[in-house]
């Protein structure tokens, strides 16, 4: 790459909203949730104007199979189904959808692409709902109204004119309902091509990777009930608080029943502290807090594996006192490699240990007695662990310290990954892999009548690059906001704009609109808390959750424009203008959208009688076999693995930088400027630095500083006056808030085990801005 330096700068446009005041920062006491997400939350009601439709939306959310499913994150519904299942951040993607700002064309007639270009991010999305097809006209650089039947017509002719099917890639943001996925990827393959990166490429790739690996089932294995069964709970790499708000409610009910929980984490999040449960109307009254945690621990970034190994061999050498330290019939009977292991165990000294995680050795010890005391156990993640190097190691050293206790395939042990969007695990099982197996693709091809391709196709990164190459040509976002959320911005932004085609399906106008091909066009869809009117009357749509629970989700608001389609009925308009001959009967699977999942019974594994099992009061659990202690391995066992670690201390001058969300954001949507439970008010430019890291640098609270990161080509990026932040995290760790600092994430920084971009580990050196 031979970018200059000005070439790897932020772009001119803010992210977040004018700030209302002047930035503050002053740490936060009080318990999580509660009454400050009460007040937050009505803020928000107040300025969507949604005082009468969200209050109620919210009473129909998340019941059993009556209601829609709550468009925010992936956390399980309440299997008790008497709770009002709700937490603060969901409210807020609730109603931020259901605003009634509209975009309409006249908006776009008045505004020119070059101008909202300028607009924050916070400003485009605060425009309110999309109404209409929009495609861009480059005589006048407007927006201007095109019809469905146009929009379908340059789609399919678009990609019925390119040379080889892999010049298109397909990508899709976690919130796509299985069904509409089915239909995606169903699309993509009978046109030729596996081009089908997803946000799960930027989020949770090694976690599946790794859990296939070592168990041959690629998620986690636990459910609620395990949750509520469980002696000790290790909780890493997450800010439950604010990205899993319905976790706190969890951790509460678990520390009231007397197990531990242990959090690791660089930062201590709200989470790790005390918590109001918010549907718990008496505690909400009497402002009665609970704790949430029994042991903090702060590794350094990068520096979970080095834990778990110590807390691993820690277990270990206590076999010597105590002989069920180990549970060796578990090991004995279902695993593969222990030997090996536990030699690799006895040769890392404990002096690497100590200084790679940077614990010391009476801490480590701390945590192993938790877990070594426990009956059952379950270690839960989500990208603090995953966004590394080193990711797929790590999480295969979480399998390796929960089977040396056996804790797998039995009730209140095992593996518990945080996913992300709320639909995001759902499209990887119904077909959204650009790696797809044999097997599945036998299936497909056998059931559709159609003839897949085998080869491999684009993730993410490898779709940006063959973008910016000239390779890939037609770019289509099926949701998400893939200009801003992916790394390396100006870059990505230069191999949007070097695309011919850019077609995005959204509901709300964002960045992803303006940094678009030669042509482009928008598609506005319904959302989740939509009706969906079909044929064969009102459709609803199923979603698996974290914990593998598949359900249905019916929308039943007037959708915000009569021009609206379902993504179901947009995938099957862009199918059949692209697929003229197609075998798929795409017109009649959008009249109800049970024949699609009558298909998808006969394609995806574990979907067998899917319409009525997913029609069940709460839906239906795919099969894992890992937790029947089914091992889909090549050794028929649960494989350990015998990674080395990996050197994660920062050089000596740069510190190791992760990026990540703040409570008022969901991932490229922002809300405000606040941060309310690390104690930030009206900043979003910032980096939490360690106070000694900032004296030896002479840098003041609230000073600007600049940020220069060093990629592994050797190349530099940089965000220029931010302002530090003294906070309490490890020496040579600082942190900052994403999308912005997605100018930092170089294109070629990507994980060689999970082909994750690396947005928790960026090498940066921050110096006093002149
Ligand atoms: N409200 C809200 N909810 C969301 C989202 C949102 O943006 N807003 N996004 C959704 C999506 S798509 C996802 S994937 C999830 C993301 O959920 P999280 O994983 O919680 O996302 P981040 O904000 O990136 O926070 C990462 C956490 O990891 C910690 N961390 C950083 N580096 C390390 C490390 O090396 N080791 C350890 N142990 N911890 C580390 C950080 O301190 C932080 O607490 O949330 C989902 N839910
Ligand atoms: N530096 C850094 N970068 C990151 C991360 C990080 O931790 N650090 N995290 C990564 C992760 S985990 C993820 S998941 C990605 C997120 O990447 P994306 O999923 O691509 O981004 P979002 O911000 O969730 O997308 C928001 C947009 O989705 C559209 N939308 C909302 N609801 C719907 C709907 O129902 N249908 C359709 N069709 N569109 C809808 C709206 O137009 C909205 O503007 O970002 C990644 N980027
Ligand atoms: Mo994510």
């Amino acid at each position: 790459m031979n970018a200059s330096d000005d070439d790897r700068r932020a772009p001119e446009h803010r992210v977040g909203p004018e700030p209302e005041g002047e930035p503050q920062f002053h740490p936060y006491h009080h318990p999580a949730a509660g009454w400050g997400a009460a007040k937050s939350v009505s803020r928000v009601l107040m300025r969507e104007r949604a005082l009468v439709d969200g209050p109620r939306a919210i009473m129909r959310m998340n019941h059993e199979n009556t209601g829609f499913d709550c468009p925010g994150c992936a956390w399980p519904d309440d299997t008790k189904g008497l709770h009002l299942d709700i937490c603060e951040n969901g409210i807020k993607h609730v109603t931020w959808e259901m605003t009634p700002k509209r975009v309409d064309r006249d908006f776009f007639a008045a505004h020119s692409v070059t101008e909202l270009s300028a607009w924050s991010d916070f400003a485009l999305e605060d425009q309110g709902r999309l109404t209409e097809p929009m495609a861009y006209d480059p005589e006048s650089d407007h927006y201007v109204p095109i019809s469905w039947h146009d929009a379908f017509t340059m789609v399919g002719e678009t990609l019925r004119g390119l040379d080889d099917p892999n010049q298109a890639s397909f990508y899709t943001s976690g919130r796509l309902g299985n069904e509409a996925t089915f239909l995606y990827q169903l699309m993509a393959r009978e046109l030729g091509t596996n081009n089908l990166p997803d946000c799960s490429n930027m989020c949770h790739e090694a976690s599946g990777r790794a859990l296939e690996a070592s168990l041959g089932t690629g998620k986690g294995t636990v459910d609620l009930k395990d949750w509520e069964t469980t002696d000790a709970l290790f909780i890493m790499g997450v800010n439950a608080a604010s990205n899993a708000p319905r976790m706190l409610t969890a951790l509460a009910e678990a520390y009231h029943r007397g197990a531990r929980i242990v959090h690791i984490n660089p930062l201590v999040e709200a989470a790790a502290t005390r918590t109001i449960v918010p549907h718990d109307f008496t505690d909400m009254a009497l402002f009665k807090s609970t704790r949430t945690s029994t042991l903090n621990l702060q590794p350094r970034i990068g520096g979970d594996m080095a834990l778990l190994r110590g807390i691993a061999k820690a277990v270990m050498e206590q076999v010597k006192a105590d002989a069920k330290a180990l549970d060796q019939e578990f090991i004995d009977r279902h695993t593969a490699h222990f030997d090996a292991y536990r030699a690799l165990c006895e040769d890392t000294p404990w002096a690497e240990i100590e200084r790679q995680c940077g614990l010391d050795r009476d801490d480590i010890l701390k945590a192993a007695r938790v877990y070594r005391e426990a009956d059952r156990s379950i270690v839960s993640w989500c990208l603090g662990v995953s966004q590394h190097e080193h990711g797929v190691d790590t999480v295969r050293e979480i399998v390796n310290l929960l089977l040396l206790r056996g804790n797998l395939g039995r009730e209140g042990a095992g593996p518990s990954p945080v996913r992300g969007h709320s639909n995001v695990q759902g499209n990887r099982t119904c077909g959204i892999d650009h790696r797809p197996t044999e097997d599945f693709l036998d299936r497909l091809g056998r059931y559709c009548r159609i003839d897949p391709p085998r080869q491999h196709g684009l993730d993410t990164v490898g779709t940006i690059r063959a973008m910016h190459r000239g390779d890939v040509k037609v770019f289509v976002g099926m949701g998400g906001n893939f200009a801003l959320a992916a790394p390396d911005t100006p870059y990505t932004y230069e191999a949007l704009r070097r695309c011919d085609f850019t077609v995005q399906v959204s509901t709300k106008l964002n960045r992803s609109h303006l940094v678009h091909g030669r042509r482009a066009i928008i598609l506005p869809c319904l959302g989740r808390t939509e009706k969906d009117q079909q044929r064969q009357g009102v459709q609803s749509t199923s979603v698996e959750d974290s914990m593998s629970m598949v359900h249905l989700s019916l929308g039943m608001k007037r959708p915000a424009s009569k021009h609206l389609l379902s993504e179901p009925a947009i995938i099957a308009g862009m199918a059949r203008a692209a697929l003229p001959d197609s075998p798929t009967p795409w017109e009649w699977y959008i009249e109800d959208y049970d024949r699609i999942r009558d298909t998808m019974a006969q394609v995806l594994d574990g979907f067998e009688d899917f319409n009525r099992r997913v029609r069940l009061p709460l839906g239906f659990r795919i099969k894992q076999p890992a937790r029947e202690l089914v091992f889909l391995t090549p050794s028929g066992r649960a494989e350990f693995s015998t990674a080395p670690l990996h050197d994660v201390v920062p050089a000596p001058g740069t510190l190791a930088l992760g990026t990540m969300r703040s409570h008022d954001q969901w991932n490229t949507t922002i809300y405000s400027d606040d941060d309310r439970y690390r104690g930030i008010s009206n900043l979003r430019t910032l980096v939490f630095m360690n106070e000694d890291d900032m004296r030896e640098r002479g840098i003041l609270e609230l000073e600007p500083v600049d940020i220069v990161s060093t990629a592994k080509d050797g190349s530099h990026r940089r965000l220029d006056g931010y302002l530090a932040v003294p906070y309490d995290i490890p020496r040579g760790c600082a942190a900052g808030y994403m999308p912005e600092m997605n100018v930092l994430c170089a294109i070629g920084d990507y994980s060689t085990q999970s082909d994750q971009p690396l947005m928790k580990h960026v090498k940066v050196t921050i110096t006093r801005s002149a």
